[in-house]
């Protein structure tokens, strides 16, 4: 990997995590009208994932997707004003948290419905492949979502008319509190493609250079119409199911844990070890995505509620 690459994905990673930390203050202090499903700790999932992803790609995720609507492009203004019900955000204040839209960059919405986007990537893999193109669609969706039907529906769908879908399971251990090993019934969820006859694989999602080259494979592989693969990516939910999560199903220590395979630590100390990334250069990132964030916490909090009328009209303002 080239060393653009290689700071782009510890920019998108940092990126992803100072919104969600202020995502969390904005909760707190009453400014999110909805729940908050928030990705601390999987960044790496998102940044492999869609590093190698184009414009014109597209995604669906879940109602853990904030950090995959950055990594694909969306703004992080629109995103969080969004997310606070503004009217300036991605879809006009009316969708919120769980309905984060914006096509043009390929992000084909945030779902709340557990599955819900998995039949939709494979919808959007089967009109790619109909209009001849070779763009991609990846399906983002957590562990508990691997146990629901549309899962196997699509996968059998996607292998047989090979359609250049990714699917990709970020397994973070838990289903609100339903750990892993109670709900499913294998111990990697990445070898059920072989139940459909794909490629399925499993990677440490806290290591983004290994999910970033399966990323990489996957896609091109779609691209050259050979069909699609089911990605599993093993990383871990730090924060609680939601925001206000009391967490009595899981220990202190199990956190404090899985805090030491902190994905950004990682890449960071990776890119110190191999000179591409020095102290002043880690400062100047931290510093501009710190920037990056006061600007869209602020954007959201000086942009109006939509007003009344606006509940009639189908987008909200480009
Ligand atoms: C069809 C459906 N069933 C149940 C729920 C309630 N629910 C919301 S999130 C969630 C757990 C999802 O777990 P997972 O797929 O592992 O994603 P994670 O929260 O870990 O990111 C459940 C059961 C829902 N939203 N939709
Ligand atoms: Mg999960």
């Amino acid at each position: 990997m080239d060393t653009t690459t290689a700071l782009k994905l510890l920019e998108t990673m940092l990126r992803i995590r100072k919104a969600e930390l202020a995502l969390a203050v904005l909760y707190r202090n009453g400014k999110v009208p909805c729940a908050a499903h928030l990705y601390e700790g999987q960044e790496g999932v998102a940044a492999g994932i869609c590093a190698p992803l184009r414009l014109d790609d597209c995604i669906t995720s879940t109602h853990r997707g904030h950090g995959h609507c950055l990594a694909k492009g969306m703004a992080m203004r629109e995103m969080i004003a969004e997310v606070c019900g503004k009217s300036s955000g991605c879809c006009g204040g009316k969708g919120g948290t769980m309905h984060l839209f914006k096509p043009e960059v390929g992000v084909m919405g945030t779902i709340g419905i557990v599955g819900g986007g998995i039949p939709l990537a494979t919808g959007l893999g089967l009109a790619m492949k109909m209009q001849k193109t070779d763009r991609v669609a990846v399906s983002f969706f957590g562990d508990g979502a691997a146990n629901n039907g549309a899962f196997h529906e699509s996968l059998n769908l996607a292998a047989v008319w090979k359609l250049p879908v990714i699917y990709v399971c970020e397994n973070n251990l838990y289903a609100t509190s339903v750990s892993v090993n109670r709900s499913t019934s294998v111990a990697d969820i990445g070898i059920r493609g072989a139940a459909y006859g794909i490629p399925g694989v499993t990677v440490d999602g806290n290591r983004v250079d290994a999910v970033y080259a399966a990323a990489t494979e996957a896609v091109a592989r779609a691209r050259a119409g050979d069909g699609p693969t089911l990605i599993e990516c093993k990383t871990y939910r730090i924060r609680g199911h939601f925001e206000g999560d009391d967490c009595l199903y899981r220990s202190k220590e199990e956190v404090a844990e899985a805090r030491k395979q902190d994905p950004i630590d990682y890449w960071r100390a990776c890119l110190t070890r191999t000179n591409q990334l020095d102290e002043s250069a880690w400062s100047a990132l931290v510093e501009r995505v710190d920037q990056e964030v006061e600007e869209a916490v602020r954007f959201a909090d000086e942009s109006p509620l939509p007003a009344p009328r606006e509940a009639l009209e189908l987008t909200g303002k480009p």
